[in-house]
């Protein structure tokens, strides 16, 4: 072959073999493989000059041109695989995590405290034999009111602040009952419907939200109570005052004496509200205001004008009955001193009492 064609091409070749080896990175190789071996490259233009040769050289030429070529590619693509290598390890040196720092671990949800209090006053109440009923939370006047001797204009009406759902409240039945739909203002109407439904013996508790229209520093619109009824042949205060007691112990985990007051409810009578003795201090706090009793629910003995509205034999049965407020239950438990925390639901306060 042409000693000057193949001393061309070898210089062409040593130079874009330097030139490849001293690419950095993918599209300088890029540029090198377009201007050597694209179109208009390099050894393309060589190729051109065939035409310049005597006929029986051109096979040769266009071989050797062909060889070079492929040399040329071949370590284009060489370099280009060692880049890429390169460029993936100094991605994975960049990209490495440190296997040994602590995981983020999951987050994983919790029980509201107001929720776990009442799951945990179920529980004492279950192991006691008491059943757990529910009942709508909008109910009629009949059931929150009329059944538990709370009649139109009975000044206690006043002291339920009650949230109506309809106007129709303001209308009267034959019988002077309001006829309307409400907000339950305390459980009570769930015990009114279970005796309406069943027989003695009874043994239930109503756990669940009630409402009413007042919102200040110790008063949310909606809460939950707690509220329990016993009925069967001679039952009596001792038993209110035997289970009242043996429920307070096992929830505030005491060996605490309780205290009955006299009171007033529309649904029983007589009516007591129930202090336990403080479990905070010994000689006057700040909880018992320094008086070594802590007020914590309301009771009595039910009245037999309710047992008369659900149709039990009041001359048969009696029964006691009691409420508490979860929220105020689970203050005293958790020493929580503000009720409106329970509702803003502010992550920090809420794992406090996990
Ligand atoms: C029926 C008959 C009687 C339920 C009772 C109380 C006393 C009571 C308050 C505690 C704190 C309401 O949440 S609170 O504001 N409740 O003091 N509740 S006796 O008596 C009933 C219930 C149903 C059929």
């Amino acid at each position: 072959m042409d000693i000057q064609f193949e001393s061309s091409l070898q210089a062409i070749l040593a130079k874009a073999l330097g030139d490849v080896a001293q690419a950095t990175n993918p599209s300088e190789l890029e540029q090198l493989r377009v201007h050597y071996l694209g179109k208009k490259g390099e050894l393309t233009q060589q190729l051109k000059q065939i035409g310049s040769l005597p006929p029986e050289q051109r096979p040769l030429f266009g071989d050797r041109v062909n060889q070079v070529k492929a040399e040329l590619a071949g370590a284009l693509n060489e370099r280009k695989i060692a880049l890429d290598s390169l460029a993936l390890e100094a991605s994975i040196a960049r990209e490495s995590i440190d296997v040994s720092l602590a995981g983020r671990g999951k987050a994983t949800g919790g029980i509201h405290p107001v929720t776990r209090t009442m799951q945990r006053i179920e529980d004492i109440f279950v192991a006691m034999g008491f059943g757990v009923a529910e009942g709508p939370e909008i109910e009629d006047d009949f059931h929150n009111f009329e059944a538990l001797n709370i009649p139109a204009e009975h000044p206690a009406r006043a002291m339920h602040d009650t949230f109506y759902v309809d106007s129709s409240h303001i209308k009267k039945t034959a019988n002077n009952a309001h006829e309307s739909h409400l907000l339950r203002t305390h459980t009570s109407p769930v015990q009114a419907r279970f005796m309406l439904d069943s027989k003695p013996p009874i043994n239930i508790i109503a756990p669940g939200r009630v409402y009413r229209c007042d919102s200040d520093v110790t008063h949310t619109p909606m809460f939950h109570q707690v509220e329990g009824l016993m009925v069967d042949e001679g039952i009596s205060f001792a038993d209110l005052k035997g289970v009242l007691t043996s429920f307070l112990q096992q929830f505030f985990e005491a060996d605490l004496s309780i205290r009955l007051r006299p009171s007033y409810f529309p649904f029983t009578e007589p009516s007591a509200e129930v202090d336990i003795s403080c479990v905070f201090c010994t000689k006057g706090c700040r909880i018992c205001k320094h008086t070594g009793w802590i007020e914590v629910l309301g009771s009595g003995m039910v009245h037999p004008e309710v047992f008369r509205h659900v149709g039990i034999d009041s001359e048969k049965y009696t029964g006691f009955a009691f409420g508490l407020g979860v929220e105020r239950l689970t203050m005293l438990r958790y020493g929580v001193d503000d009720l409106r925390l329970f509702f803003d639901n502010d992550l920090g306060f809420l794992e406090q009492l996990q």
